[in-house]
C-alpha cells in the first residue's frame, strides 16, 4: 500500500543508523519508487548510511557530506547534488542536537551555548537547506521536518529542545510563506517517541514509551514507518493543498489534556 513517488528524487538528511526516522522515511520513500540522495555529517556515519543504502533493492542512491552548521559545506553539497543529479523534488530533514546536559533539569538553566547550539543544529539548519534546496526544486517541491510535542508544550526534561522545536516550526511557517510561489510546499511532522540513537541515554525512556500505550487513543507506540508513511503524502501530489501545517503521527497522544 503506497502512494507512487517514481520519477522522482528525494535528499534525505539526517540517517544516523537504521532506527532512524529519516531511514524510516527513506524505506518508505523507496517502496514508492523514487530515488533517493543521502546526505550524511561525520565520517563515523558515513559508512552506517552506505551499508544502509545497499540494502536498499535496485536503488542507486546518492550519499554525500553534509555538515549543516558549515555554509560552505551546504552550499557545496547541493552544488553537487545540482551537478550529479540535476532537479529534486523533496527533501526530508531529519535533524537535531542539544548537549545532553540541557535535556535533563530545569530549562532556566541552559547557557548561552547550549541554547545556541540546540537552535543552530535544530532550527536554523533548516532555513539553511531551504535556500539551497529551493535552487534545485525547480519543478516545485516538498520538504518536511521533524518536530516533537515539547515545542507546543512544556515537556520534562525536553527543555532547550522545546524552545528550538518551537523555532522549527514557526521557522516552517514562514518558509512556507517564502517558498509557495515557485511551487514548493514545506510541512512537519510531530512523531510520538520513538527508540532511536537521538533517543538512547535519555533517563525512563522505557517509561515514556509505556506511557504512551497506556493512554494514546491508538494504545501503540509509533513506528517510523508511520512517520515515513506520512512524509510519503506529504511528498506526493496527494497532499497538494497542504503547506505551512504540521502532522501529528503519535498514536493520538497529543490531544490528551
Ligand atoms: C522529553 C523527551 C526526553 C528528553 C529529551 C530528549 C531530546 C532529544 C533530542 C535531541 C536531538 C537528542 C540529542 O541531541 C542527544 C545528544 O545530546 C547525545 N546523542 C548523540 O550525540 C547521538 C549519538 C546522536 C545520533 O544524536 C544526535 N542528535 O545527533 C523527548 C522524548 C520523549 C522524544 C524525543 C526523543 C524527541 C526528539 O526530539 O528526538
Amino acid at each position: 500500500m503506497t502512494l507512487s513517488l517514481a520519477g522522482k528524487t528525494f535528499v534525505v538528511m539526517g540517517v544516523a543508523n537504521k532506527r532512524s526516522i529519516a531511514w524510516g522515511i527513506a524505506r518508505s520513500l523507496h517502496n514508492s519508487g523514487a530515488r533517493l540522495i543521502f546526505t550524511y555529517a561525520g565520517e563515523r556515519l558515513e559508512k552506517n548510511v552506505r551499508e544502509l543504502a545497499d540494502t536498499l533493492e535496485g536503488q542507486d542512491a546518492f550519499i554525500l557530506p553534509c555538515d549543516i552548521t558549515k555554509d560552505e559545506e551546504i552550499e557545496k553539497c547541493f552544488a553537487t547534488i545540482k551537478e550529479e543529479v540535476g532537479t529534486i523534488h523533496g527533501l526530508a530533514h531529519c535533524i537535531a542536537f542539544a548537549n545532553k546536559e540541557d535535556l535533563a533539569g530545569e530549562f532556566v538553566d541552559t547557557s548561552r551555548d547550549g541554547f545556541l547550539l540546540a537552535h543552530n543544529i535544530s532550527s536554523y539548519s533548516l532555513t539553511a537547506v531551504a535556500k539551497a534546496a529551493k535552487e534545485l526544486m525547480t519543478e516545485g517541491g516538498s520538504i518536511v521536518t521533524m518536530t516533537y510535542l515539547g515545542g507546543e508544550r512544556v515537556v520534562t526534561n525536553y527543555n532547550v529542545m522545546g524552545v528550538a522545536k518551537a523555532s522549527l516550526d514557526a521557522s516552517v511557517r514562514y518558509l512556507a510563506a517564502d517558498l509557495g510561489k515557485h511551487g514548493i510546499r514545506i510541512n512537519s511532522i510531530s512523531a510520538g517517541p520513538i527508540r532511536t540513537l537521538a533517543a538512547k541515554g535519555i533517563n525512563d525512556f522505557n517509561s515514556i514509551l509505556k506511557e504512551i500505550e497506556e493512554k494514546a487513543p491508538l494504545r501503540r507506540t509509533t513506528t517510523q514507518e508511520e512517520v515515513g508513511d506520512t512524509a510519503v503524502f506529504l511528498f506526493s501530489d496527494m497532499s497538494r493543498g497542504i503547506t505551512g501545517e504540521n502532522i501529528h503521527v503519535d498514536s493520538g497522544y497529543h490531544i490528551l489534556a
